[in-house]
C-alpha cells in the first residue's frame, strides 16, 4: 500500500511554510471532522433514518431533505465554539449564523452548502459538501453582518468540497494548488492521496442538464450542438456526456479527467440570475478549478470577479478545461458584439 501523509501533517507543513495560520489549520481540521461525521451518516442511509424529506423548506423555497438538515447541524456544531470564526453562512439558513455568546469570535467567515446534490440522496448516488473561507473584516467584538460576507470570490482564503461516493474525498485549496485527501474509514483520518491536482487543458467530455436545451441561450445551444456533431462536426471529436446532477460529483470528475461543467443562464432560471449559488457553490468551485489550471466563468465574465450583492445570490456557472471554457465564452461575446 502506498504511504500518504495525513491531513494533520499536511496542515502543519503548510503552517511551517507560512501559508496557513494556526486558526485556519484548526478550522480545516474541524471541517474534516464534520465531513467524516456526515460521511458516516450518509453511508448508513436508511439505517440511520437519514433518508427522505425533513418536512421543512429552506430560504430558497426548496423542500429540505433530512440529510440537508443533519449536515447543516453537524457543520455548525463542529465550528461554532473554536474561536476561529466570526460567523457562518449556509445555503440552508436565511440569515447569518452567529457564534454563541459563550464562545469567542475569530478571524474567518465560513460559508457552506452542507449537502450538495440533494435530489440524489434517496437514490444512493454521490452527494457532497462545499465550503468557502473568507477573512472576517469585522472587529472581534462585533457581530458580522451579511455585508461582511459579500466579498468577491478572488478574496477567498480557502475553498473545498467533500464527495460522499464509493470513497469519501476531501479536496481543498489554500491558494497554492489543489490537494485531495481520502478518508480512511478504519482510522477516521484523511490521507493526502491526490497532491497538486490539475485539470487537463483539453478533454472531449461535457456535463450539462440537456433536458433544458429549449431554454438555453443561443451561445450555449451553438456550443453543445457542435459537440454533439462529433468527429464529423466542427470539433472533430466524439464528445462524451455525463450528468450526475450533484455539482460536487460532476466537478470532481472534471477536476480529475478534464472536460466542461455547465449550469448556464436559461429561460427557466433567468429571473433568479441562474441555478447555482454564488457564495456556496460557484465561488468555491471556481477557486478550485482556477487553482487546478482550469477556468470558471458565467459566460460573460470571470466568476471570481463578481461583486456579490446578496448572500443567496445565484449565477450561471461554466467551468473546467481552459480551452473549452474559453470557447463558450467567445460564443457569448460573439452574440453581444
Ligand atoms: P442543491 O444544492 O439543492 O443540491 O442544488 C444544486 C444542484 C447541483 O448539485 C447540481 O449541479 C444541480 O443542482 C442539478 O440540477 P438539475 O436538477 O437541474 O439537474
Ligand atoms: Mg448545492
Amino acid at each position: 500500500m502506498p504511504q500518504h501523509i495525513s491531513l494533520t501533517q499536511f496542515l502543519i507543513d503548510e503552517q511551517r511554510a507560512g501559508r496557513v495560520s494556526a486558526d485556519l489549520g484548526l478550522l480545516l481540521q474541524a471541517l474534516a471532522q464534520s465531513v467524516a461525521a456526515i460521511a458516516a451518516t450518509v453511508s448508513k442511509g436508511a439505517l440511520a433514518g437519514a433518508l427522505g424529506e425533513a418536512g421543512t423548506e429552506n430560504v430558497q423555497g426548496e423542500a429540505q431533505k433530512k440529510l440537508d438538515v443533519i449536515a447543516n447541524d453537524i457543520l455548525i456544531q463542529a465550528n461554532e465554539w473554536g474561536g476561529y470564526l466570526g460567523a457562518m453562512a449556509s445555503e440552508e439558513l436565511e440569515f447569518v449564523c452567529q457564534i454563541p455568546s459563550s464562545a469567542t469570535r475569530g478571524d474567518y467567515l465560513l460559508l457552506f452548502d452542507p449537502l450538495d446534490g440533494s435530489s440524489n440522496i434517496d437514490v444512493n448516488v454521490t452527494i457532497g459538501t462545499i465550503f468557502s473561507v473568507l477573512r472576517n473584516p469585522q472587529a472581534k467584538d462585533k457581530e458580522p453582518t451579511e455585508a461582511d460576507f459579500l466579498q468577491p470570490g478572488r478574496d477567498q482564503i480557502a475553498a473545498g468540497y467533500a464527495t460522499y461516493g464509493p470513497s469519501t474525498q476531501l479536496v481543498l485549496t489554500l491558494g497554492d494548488g489543489v490537494h485531495g485527501f481520502t478518508l480512511d474509514r478504519e482510522t477516521g483520518g484523511f490521507l493526502h492521496t491526490h497532491p497538486f491536482m490539475t485539470v487537463p487543458t483539453e478533454a472531449c467530455e461535457y456535463a450539462i442538464n440537456a433536458s433544458n436545451v429549449r431554454h438555453w441561450e443561443a451561445p450555449v445551444q451553438r456550443y453543445i450542438a457542435e459537440l454533439q456533431q462529433g468527429r464529423d462536426g466542427p470539433r472533430g471529436c466524439d464528445f462524451n456526456m455525463r450528468w450526475i446532477a450533484s455539482m460536487v460529483a460532476d466537478v470532481h470528475r472534471v477536476l480529475t479527467r478534464g472536460g466542461i461543467f455547465m449550469y448556464p443562464l436559461d429561460e427557466k432560471c433567468r429571473a433568479k440570475g441562474g441555478k447555482l449559488r454564488l457564495m456556496y457553490e460557484a465561488n468555491p468551485m471556481a477557486m478550485l478549478i482556477e487553482q487546478a489550471g482550469g477556468a470558471a466563468t458565467t459566460g460573460r465574465g470571470r466568476i471570481l470577479d463578481i461583486i456579490p450583492e446578496r448572500l443567496h445570490q445565484r449565477v450561471p456557472v461554466i467551468l473546467g478545461s481552459r480551452i473549452e471554457v474559453e470557447r463558450v465564452t467567445s460564443y457569448h461575446l460573439d452574440l453581444e458584439s
